[in-house]
């Protein structure tokens, strides 16, 4: 029997999990549910997640949503495979960098996504867009400052944070926001995405987002 059970569509924020636990090696079973079908608008999904979004991870009696909790979850329960044990320091800093960059990276990556290329087309704005990539600028800058110092956030190792960071950026490089400013960033951005473990789930969302 698995040890977990992911629920959503790889062709979702369920490919962060993904990408975690291919790295961690835990081995899971994934319930493919899709809330555009309305499979999360179920009493039995909904038990689980009071929003019907995606993902839910099930670990036992535990059940976590969220992406990157779930990846922080997996990370301190299932240390091991290719990402390093944090102790309680690494650990406070990983979630550290994965609240960061939700607010500073995904609120606008997310506009982006939308005005670009999610919303009905009379409802997309360019001029949000533009926005978005404006204030994308500052946290960019920060974390590119970071990296110039360092090869990852925590340090010298590849680990949760840079995992969570680095999948919540995927949407930059899908909407060619401009990184030339960013050279360290961008780097480690490129690193991140070419480990087999990633590139396996980004196949997963590809071929869900082509099944579709
Ligand atoms: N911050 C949440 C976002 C969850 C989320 O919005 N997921 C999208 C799919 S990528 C969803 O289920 N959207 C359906 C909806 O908003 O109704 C996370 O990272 O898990």
């Amino acid at each position: 029997m698995a040890k977990v059970t992911l629920y959503g569509t790889p062709n979702s924020r369920a490919t962060r999990v993904l990408w975690a636990l291919k790295e961690l090696g835990v081995d899971y079973e994934n319930i493919p549910w899709d809330f555009r079908k309305g499979e999360t608008n179920t009493p039995e999904y909904l038990a689980m997640n009071p929003m019907p979004t995606l993902p839910t991870l099930k670990d036992g009696n535990v059940i976590v949503h969220e992406s990157c909790a779930i990846n922080l979850h997996l990370a301190r329960t299932y240390p091991g495979g290719n990402l390093p044990k944090l102790n309680d320091k690494e650990m406070s800093e990983a979630t550290q960098w994965s609240f960061w960059s939700m607010w500073n990276v995904e609120r606008h990556s997310t506009e982006i996504m939308m005005h670009r290329a999610f919303l009905p087309e009379a409802q997309r704005d360019p001029a949000a867009a533009d926005r978005a990539i404006a204030a994308l600028q500052r946290p960019l800058k920060a974390i590119d400052g970071l990296l110039s110092k360092q090869q990852f956030l925590l340090g010298d190792k590849f680990t949760i944070a840079d995992l969570n960071m680095a999948a919540i950026s995927g949407t930059l490089l899908r909407f060619n926001v401009d990184l030339s400013s960013f050279p360290h960033f961008k780097a480690w951005l490129d690193t991140c995405r070419a480990r087999p473990a990633q590139i396996a789930a980004a196949e997963l969302q590809a071929a869900a987002a082509k099944a579709a």
